[in-house]
C-alpha cells in the first residue's frame, strides 16, 4: 500500500461559529476524507475566534462526524505572545521528532504555533517534510467592491516571517490566488451530498459572506494549502525568499519576496473547477449525507 502523508493541520477553525468563516473546517474535511492522508494532529491558535473557541469547533466536528482519536493542541492566544510552550508547540515539536522528515504542515492561521515549535527546539523547521501556508498579499484585494483585510500573517508579522525564513520546502498560498477559487451559489448542488449540518453552516456562511461582500461567491482560501499535499501538479508555482519587510506593511499583512529557493510561492491553479470537484469528493467522504452502517 503507498505511504500515506502525514499532516498536522495548524489552524483558527471557527466552523459552526455565527458569522465566522468556513475554510479551517472544510480544510479539516478535505484532509480527513482523502485516504492518502494520515492527519497526525491538528493544532490551534487564535485568528478567526479565540484559540478555544477555535479547539471547540474542531473537537465539535470530529464528534459529530464520527472521528475520534485525533490529538488535538490548544496553542497561541493573543493573549500569551511571550508564552510559547504552549501544548500545541510541544505537539509539534513531538512530532517532528517522531516523524524526521515526514510530517507535512498545512497552515491556516496565524503562524505563532509553527514559530513557537522552531523556538523551542531549534532544529524543529529540518524535520519537517514542507510547511503548506495561507496568508499574505501583495497588494490592496476586494471580494466584489469591498477590500478585505489580511487575516493571518497580519496577526502574528514576526511568527510569519520566521516561519516564511525557515530551512524547510515551504508552499504558499496568498490571498491573490485564493481569490481564483471560488465556490459559487451554483456550487451548491456540492452540499446536498454532505451531512446535513455541515451543508447548513456551508450555506449559512455563504449568506453571511454574500451580505457582507454583496457577492456571489465564496471561497476555499485554507482548503487549498490542504489540496497541495495530493495534488502538487495542479499548481503552478514560482521560487523565490523572503525579502526585506517593512513593519508597517507586515502588521496589514502585506509580503516582499525576491529571488530564491526555499518558498514556492503558488502563481495559479491550473483547474480551478477540477479543484473544487476534487475537494467536494473529499469532503463526500469525510462528511457524507447517509452513512453506510456496518
Ligand atoms: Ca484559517
Amino acid at each position: 500500500m503507498q505511504r500515506r502523508h502525514k499532516i498536522i493541520l495548524d489552524c483558527d477553525n471557527s466552523f459552526g461559529l455565527p458569522g465566522r468563516d468556513v475554510d479551517d473546517g472544510l480544510a479539516l474535511l478535505y484532509l480527513l476524507g482523502r485516504p492518502d492522508i494520515e492527519l497526525i494532529g491538528v493544532t490551534h491558535a487564535a485568528g478567526n475566534t479565540t484559540v478555544s473557541a477555535a479547539v471547540h469547533c474542531t473537537s465539535r466536528m470530529l464528534e459529530r462526524l464520527g472521528y475520534d482519536g485525533i490529538r488535538l493542541g490548544m496553542g497561541w492566544s493573543d493573549g500569551n505572545t511571550d508564552r510559547h510552550e504552549t501544548d500545541a508547540a510541544k505537539f509539534l515539536v513531538q512530532s517532528a521528532e517522531q516523524y524526521p522528515g515526514e510530517i507535512t504542515v498545512v497552515a491556516t492561521g496565524p503562524l505563532a504555533n509553527v514559530s513557537a515549535a522552531a523556538r523551542m527546539d531549534p532544529g524543529f523547521f529540518g524535520r519537517l517534510a514542507r510547511i503548506n501556508v495561507m496568508g499574505g498579499r501583495f497588494t490592496r484585494q476586494k471580494v466584489g467592491v469591498v477590500p478585505i483585510g489580511e487575516l493571518n500573517f497580519s496577526r502574528h508579522p514576526t511568527a510569519a516571517s520566521a516561519v516564511l525564513r525557515a530551512p524547510c520546502p515551504i508552499t504558499l498560498f496568498t490571498t491573490e490566488v485564493c481569490l481564483s477559487a471560488p465556490f459559487r451559489w451554483w456550487d451548491l448542488t456540492i452540499l446536498r451530498q454532505l451531512d446535513p449540518w455541515v451543508a447548513r453552516t456551508v450555506l449559512i456562511w455563504m449568506v453571511c459572506f454574500g451580505t457582507r461582500y454583496l457577492h456571489h461567491a465564496i471561497y476555499l482560501w485554507d482548503v487549498l494549502p490542504a489540496m497541495a499535499v495530493t495534488h502538487p501538479g495542479q499548481f503552478e508555482t514560482v521560487p523565490c525568499r523572503l525579502g526585506q519587510q517593512h513593519s508597517s506593511h507586515v502588521s496589514e499583512g502585506y509580503l516582499s519576496l525576491s529571488d530564491g529557493r526555499n518558498i514556492n510561492r503558488v502563481r495559479s491553479l491550473r483547474n480551478p473547477a477540477r479543484l473544487l470537484q476534487s475537494a467536494a469528493s473529499a469532503w463526500r467522504r469525510a462528511a457524507p449525507r447517509v452513512r453506510v452502517m456496518n
